[in-house]
């Protein structure tokens, strides 16, 4: 009897404990995942555009160098894709919406100029 009374100790602490990580699993639903493309060469690019990306409100900004997509975790009521792409063009690097000015681009290091869309 004593045993039965532990077990079901237990299972109250268990099924407690499940409902406090389904309600943390909630608020990580409000993150955005976005995938954007952002034009580069080298791993030089891949610093300088992941840290243009981590603004405020951005959890991992991850560039892949062979396809050229960046994909951004981030929280839509602090920032957003377009603020995250304008930055990224700031710092020279072109994406789908933005492109840099190109003052900012000519002063990139000879590795990291890219091939330019027209
Ligand atoms: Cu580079």
């Amino acid at each position: 009897m004593k045993n039965i009374k532990i077990l079901l100790t237990i299972l109250i602490v268990i099924s407690f404990s499940s409902v406090t990580i389904a309600q943390e699993s909630d608020q990580k639903i409000t993150l955005k995942t976005d995938s954007i493309s952002v034009l580069g060469n080298c791993g030089m690019c891949k610093t300088r555009i992941e840290k243009a990306a981590m603004l405020e409100g951005v959890k991992t900004a991850v560039w892949n160098q062979e396809t050229k997509i960046l994909t951004v975790v981030y929280n839509p009521s602090v920032v957003s894709n377009e603020v995250i792409q304008k930055s990224i063009a700031s710092v020279g690097h072109d994406t789908e919406l933005y492109k840099a000015e190109e003052s900012v681009y000519n002063q990139l290091p000879g590795c990291c100029k890219y091939p330019r869309k027209e």
